[in-house]
């Protein structure tokens, strides 16, 4: 038992001690340089016992205060430092983000206005064939028995964009396709079609993943009514779209690629080259919608992105002028945050995706994902390659380099992004769902808020 007397002492020595290690390590932190007496106050337990009773950020480094990363070899670690203050129940956050999304999508923007856009202007029809392309393709995962969503999606797209560019598709599955789906296809477009069966090795599920763990984990999972838990072929696409999509051979000679869905819309009539504003805009990544995932399909995914970055030498891979803090925040839906392990699990809605593929094939990008694939978790939880996309990028690409297409209007069923634009119609602007109770699932707000220059200077004049 512990009498009032040893409490007393005991508080005593635990002043000494603090005091007297206060006294040796702030001499010591002078004789070295910051870094070294840092890591040094670090790893002291002298520093851990003290830590209980000083604030612990006073001896970690700035950065980690100010902008919530800090990064060394096996302490790499993130904190969400909240810049814009938000407080508050998670309903009232919800409400003043909801408000911030609205004000947003209520200016009127017309397209980007960061370059030049006299050379990206549709070229004449009858010079189409001379017209100086991006590198780049569109790509289309899709099965035969698509071909009906997939077309819809084609005549709305070559409508709003590509008729204008004739861009080269490139169809993917991972079973040939059949001579009346390519027909199909070249009915609908004059562009360039390509048709490529996915080598089985960058498609089939690996042969060290253990089935019975994965049917107990599917199990679980549809028992919590989470979509396509037990669809093997989804976990397949994911994790297709997440690691491997771009070293089909067939996609090695581009750079670029914009990826379309069946039974996505498009609202707006585009009259600048995309594919060529991130070439020349030189971004790494382009989106419409920014939305929540299902907590629970991602629950280790970031968890084990520490681990990977804690690794050797690979919090070298980290971008200090990435989107962090959008992966982090914790307002406006904690409980997803706490159950996927401390990410907010927003991210890049990726049936609308315009990306360089150079980055994902880039060291940082690849050895990220050859350790998430190690883990087995595309199959043991279903890791999306929206959140894995999401991650990669706010991790290793500068948040600059990534790009609200916000002029762009599109739709994948329930969700939208609808500017106000004169140039965009048949969607009604600043809607976000067709369902009003899915609102909550918007964390766009965060993405202004967190990763966007104030001014957008992409749309809107100095
Ligand atoms: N070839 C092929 N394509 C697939 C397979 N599974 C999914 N896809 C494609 O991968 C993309 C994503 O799949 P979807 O079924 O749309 O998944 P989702 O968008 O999460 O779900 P939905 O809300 O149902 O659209 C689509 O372009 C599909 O056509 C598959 O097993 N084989
Ligand atoms: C297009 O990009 C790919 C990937 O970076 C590259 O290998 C290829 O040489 C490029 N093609 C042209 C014509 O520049
Ligand atoms: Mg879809």
């Amino acid at each position: 038992m512990i009498n009032a007397l040893s409490v007393k002492v005991s508080k005593t020595v635990l002043l000494i001690v603090g005091l007297v290690n206060v006294l040796i390590l702030i001499p010591l932190l002078l004789l070295y340089k910051h870094e070294d007496a840092k890591s040094l106050l670090y790893s002291s337990t002298a520093f851990k016992k003290l830590g209980q009773h000083l604030d612990p950020l006073m001896y970690t480094s700035e950065t980690y205060r100010q902008w919530g990363w800090h990064l060394e070899p096996a302490n790499v670690k993130f904190r969400f430092t909240n810049p814009m203050g938000k407080s508050g129940s998670p309903e009232e956050v919800l409400e003043n983000n909801k408000a911030v999304y609205e004000a947003e999508l209520a200016k009127e923007v017309t397209e980007p206005k960061d370059i030049d856009l006299t050379d990206l202007r549709p070229p004449d029809k009858k010079h189409i064939d001379q017209y100086v392309r991006a590198n780049a393709t569109i790509i289309a995962l899709v099965r035969n028995q698509e071909m009906t969503s997939i077309r819809r999606t084609i005549r709305r797209f070559e409508k709003s964009f590509n008729s204008k560019y004739r861009y080269p598709y490139t169809f993917i599955n991972d079973e040939p396709f059949t001579q009346r789906f390519k027909d199909k296809m070249a009915q609908t477009t004059e562009a360039p079609l390509n048709f490529v069966v996915i080598p089985p090795e960058l498609w089939d599920k690996p042969e060290f993943i253990d089935v019975t763990r994965e049917s107990e984990a599917m199990n679980i999972m549809a028992n919590h009514n989470i979509a396509y838990a037990k669809k093997a072929s989804y976990h397949n696409m994911c994790r297709f779209y997440s690691g491997t999509f771009y070293n089909v051979p067939e996609l090695k000679q581009f750079k670029y690629y914009w990826r379309i869905e069946p039974n996505v819309d498009f609202f707006t009539d585009v009259q600048y080259d995309v594919l060529k504003y991130m070439e020349k805009a030189k971004k790494v990544y382009g989106f419409t919608v920014n939305l929540y995932d299902i907590d629970e399909t991602v629950a280790t995914l970031w968890p084990e992105t520490l681990n990977f970055l804690n690794q050797g030498d690979n919090y070298k891979y980290v971008n200090p002028n990435g989107a962090h803090q959008w992966l982090l925040e914790n307002k406006q839906n904690p409980k997803k945050n706490s159950v996927a392990g401390g990410y907010s699990t927003c991210h890049f809605w990726s049936n609308f995706e315009i990306g360089d593929m150079d980055f994902f094939r880039s060291e940082a990008y690849s050895e990220w994902f050859k350790y998430l694939d190690s883990t087995g978790k595309f199959y043991y939880e279903r890791w999306g390659d929206a959140p894995v996309h999401s991650i990669g990028l706010a991790l290793f690409a500068d948040k600059r380099d990534i790009h609200w297409f916000r002029d762009l209007g599109y739709e994948h069923d329930p969700y939208y992004n609808c500017p106000n634009n004169p140039k965009t119609s048949r969607c009604t602007a600043g809607k976000f769902s067709r369902w009003k109770h899915l609102d909550d699932q918007n964390c766009m707000a965060n993405w202004f808020q967190l990763s966007m220059s104030s001014k957008d200077t992409s749309y809107f004049e100095e």
